[in-house]
């Protein structure tokens, strides 16, 4: 029904003005031009690859009606509609990404590293700090392995729960008002089939976070249809279990609406937010009958796997011909009227991307320009100017040139004019120094922290101990130390699989969920991948969460989503996010295939951008854990099994002090061998070189602490330049950690300069370590064989000194 006067329509519970559905419409129709001309770049080769919003143009206006400022957003590539919406991104900032202009001006999100539609805003401001979040639309930043936003979105949703519950969190106030933000997901129908959608699910159902999860369903993946990806080809179907019933135990509001029907879907989501943000109730909207009219991406075309039928379905059902169609059906706009707004916003949009595509080119054309300029220069004096002219040729005649084109050039000039002393030489070698120092910073940057929240800033504080300090098992020490940061900030909140009740397996949380709350020291489901998810998403929001992986076996559940997401937050941002997570977990040195604790390769290759701690003992774990919690980084730390039980005495400033990152220590001076080892092979190594002691040989032992970073002053090669001998043990495969490390010194450390034996590793052996204390002392580096591998390095030094005897 139609008011004259007001011009505005009342559907079931809403009233909608008609100004405002033609400002949605007006988004949605841009949007789609947005698409449209994006996927013409990629095809005229102005872009790489391109991967589009369009289908889901209504019901994003639908959804980004109900973002208020403070929410949260995680999704993927096809939220386009939704950040225009919301004013996060703006359609020449998605013409930036789509050209990868890598200038933060114009593309803040990523500062074009991401790709095409990777989505983000940025939560910190240019030193680093934290922004007022809830003054501002917020969505984390997307990634591309299909269903890894959910883990994130468990603790963008959780962090509002425990910020309306816990009173000492209502202090941070530009992280929340009240815990009143709610998190919004989005997802692909076929990214359902995900295992990591339905542990995140359940995350969320468990936990009763404040998510609105909407999954777009246009039937496919790709070319793999719903009757592939999906029990009953339903999402919702399947999920109805899920939902909460009257009376009943908390579970989800379920909702399933289609993507075309404009009135429906705002019904629904002005419906599922209301429910989500007032009762703080998970809600999941399955959008059906969404349609994909230019196919998954500019990599294929849908032509090759849908049906005619499909595709006219497609034409007719398409969203925003439905949203014309009904707005005119129902007296809003003419026909004539839409197609005059439409023109002009076609028109806009072109100019927008006409503009985007100068600011993104004409840079790097004055750089060509700036390099013909050298090789014209050149020219003149040069007696290879066939082959200067041949350079500048190729060069000019690139329609669309790239940096890279610029580097190209400059080094077959060099080339060219080597030995010809030509003045222009110099000139060309300082531009090419300061464009790759530009480069660097454009690519490079922002891996791990360069501000002042970086872990490699906290002073360090030194342990103290009185007299009559005790000597209590390592676990205890550790206890304390958490007992401390539990209660110096309120924003630490732990939590994993057996940390709340029982204070976790080895009793480093005992008694402190008892003192601190089931809310700040927390058991969860055996989950490993979204316990990790969980810790991105609160870390993200301001909070600083110690999340559990109960043993380093069972981080490869974790693994993906540390390396894609974790890892890095701060470099796809281009130091726009940040999440500050510590995860724990244990490892070296219990017995099995699967108890082993020594994958540490995998976990190191896999996980730059993270931290990787491995503390000997407690008493240094408990300083990294204090580094950690005054600096805003992601790090892992790997506590050793066997040592939560060996005695330590208790420093008086067990909260304080701080045990430096990438300052290896020497435990054992020598000056025969350096052997460099970490965590649970320090007492092996130590006890070996005790006993090559007794046969004349002297070995020096550096723990390296950290793996990540490694020995930033370089102590490990000056060891070397005393011993001219070095060894590295550890428990991993062989070329895993050891291998790491001997390039770490070698390369980084010019330590081959110093070498007067080869270079020796000794890790574990290529297969898992077997059972028992037998299958584990053949499987692992043990004293023996240390002992006679470095004895056998100094029988090839002195056959006389050293003879084998065994
Ligand atoms: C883990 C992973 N596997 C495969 C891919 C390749 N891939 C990209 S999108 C996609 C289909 C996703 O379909 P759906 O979830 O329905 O989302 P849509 O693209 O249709 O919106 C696939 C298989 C990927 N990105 N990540």
């Amino acid at each position: 029904m139609i008011g004259e006067k007001e011009r505005s329509i009342k559907l079931k519970t809403l009233q909608l003005k008609a100004e405002e559905i033609l400002a949605d419409y007006r988004i949605a129709y841009k949007s789609r031009q947005a698409s449209l001309l994006g996927r013409r770049e990629v095809m005229g080769g102005k872009a790489k690859f391109g991967i589009f919003g369009d289908g889901k143009e209504v019901a994003q206006v639908a959804m980004a009606r109900q973002f208020a400022k403070g929410d949260f957003r995680a999704g993927y590539y096809r939220d386009q509609t939704f950040m225009f919406a919301i004013g996060a991104t703006t359609i020449s900032q998605f013409f930036a990404q789509l050209y990868a202009h890598a200038d933060l001006e114009a593309e803040p999100g990523t500062g074009g590293r991401g790709m095409s539609s990777h989505f983000a805003t940025r939560f910190l401001d240019e030193n680093g700090h934290w922004k007022d979040l809830t003054k501002m639309y917020n969505s984390s930043a997307d990634v591309s392995p299909t269903g890894s936003q959910m883990p994130r979105l468990v603790g963008l949703a959780y962090a509002s729960r425990l910020y309306r519950e816990l009173d000492s969190l209502k202090k941070f106030k530009q992280f929340s008002r009240g815990g009143r933000e709610i998190a919004f997901g989005a997802i692909g129908n076929a990214s359902c089939a995900e295992g990591m959608f339905w542990e995140a699910v359940n995350a969320v159902g468990v936990l009763q976070a404040p998510l609105l999860l909407s999954i777009w369903d246009d039937g496919y993946g790709i070319s793999v249809p719903n009757e592939y990806q999906i029990t009953k080809a339903d999402v919702s179907q399947v999920l109805a279990g899920f939902q909460r019933q009257k009376g009943g135990k908390p579970g989800y509001e379920i909702f399933r609406v289609k993507g075309w029907d404009y009135p429906a879907l705002m019904e629904t989501y002005a419906r599922a937010a209301r429910t989500v943000r007032e009762e703080h109730v998970p809600a999941i909207i399955h959008v059906v009958e969404v349609t994909q009219p230019q196919g998954h991406s500019t990599s294929g075309s849908h032509e090759r796997y849908k049906s005619k039928e499909r595709l006219q379905w497609e034409t007719e059902f398409d969203c925003i011909r439905k949203m014309r169609l009904w707005m005119i059906k129902n007296d809003l706009f003419s026909a004539e009227e839409l197609d005059e707004i439409e023109a002009k916003d076609r028109a806009e949009v072109e100019s927008i991307r006409n503009q985007a595509w100068k600011a993104y080119s004409e840079p790097i054309r004055a750089e060509v320009a700036e390099v013909l300029a050298f090789i014209n220069e050149a020219l003149a004096g040069s007696a290879n100017a066939g082959e200067l002219r041949e350079i500048r040729k190729s060069l000019a005649a690139i329609p669309n040139p790239l940096r890279r084109d610029t580097m190209v050039a400059v080094q077959k000039t060099l080339i060219a004019i080597r030995g010809e002393n030509l003045p222009v030489q110099p000139k060309i070698v300082e531009w090419k120094a300061a464009q790759d120092k530009l480069n660097a910073e454009r690519y490079h940057s922002c891996l791990y922290s360069e501000t002042d929240d970086s872990a490699l800033k906290v002073p360090v504080i030194e342990p103290e101990y009185s007299d009559d300090a005790p000597a209590i098992n390592g676990f205890e020490v550790l206890n304390a130390c958490f007992d401390v940061a539990l209660a110096r900030d309120p924003r630490v909140i732990a939590f994993g699989e057996d940390v709340g009740k029982l204070g976790d397996v080895n009793q480093g949380f005992r008694g402190l969920q008892e003192k601190y709350g089931e809310l700040r020291v927390a058991d969860t489901g055996i989950r490993e991948c979204t316990i990790i998810g969980q810790a991105i998403g609160m870390a993200m929001r301001g909070l600083r969460p110690i999340a559990e992986v109960q043993y380093l076996d069972y981080l490869l559940y974790a693994l993906q989503i540390m390396s894609d997401d974790l890892a890095t937050v701060r470099w796809r941002t281009r130091g726009g996010q940040k999440a500050p997570v510590i995860i724990r977990t244990r490892g070296h040195r219990l017995e099995g295939v699967w108890h082993s604790g020594s994958l540490m390769s995998g976990i190191m290759n896999l996980l730059r951008g993270i931290y990787i701690l491995v503390p000997r003992n407690m008493t240094q774990a408990a300083g990294f854990y204090n580094t950690l919690l005054r600096a805003e980084e992601p790090a892992l730390i790997v506590e050793v099994l066997n040592a939560y039980r060996q005695k330590e005495k208790l420093p008086r400033n067990i909260g304080e002090f701080t045990v430096p990152l990438g300052q290896p220590e020497i435990l054992r001076e020598g000056t025969d061998v350096t052997l460099v080892t970490y965590g649970a092979c320090c007492p092996i190594s130590l006890a070996a070189a005790e006993r090559l002691n007794r046969l004349g040989v002297s070995v020096e032992v550096v723990d390296i602490q950290t793996l990540m970073p490694f020995d930033l002053a370089g102590r490990v090669g000056q060891s070397l330049q005393k011993t001219n001998r070095i060894v590295f043990v550890d428990e991993d495969v062989p070329g895993g950690t050891s291998a790491y490390m001997m390039r770490e010194v070698l390369e980084n450390q010019d330590g081959y300069r110093w070498l007067d034996s080869a270079p020796l590793t000794i890790p574990g052996q290529p297969h898992r370590p077997a059972y028992g204390s037998d299958g584990d002392y053949w499987s692992k580096p043990n004293v023996e064989e240390i002992v006679e591998k470095i004895y056998r390095m100094m029988n090839e030094v002195n056959p006389e000194k050293y003879p084998i005897f065994f």
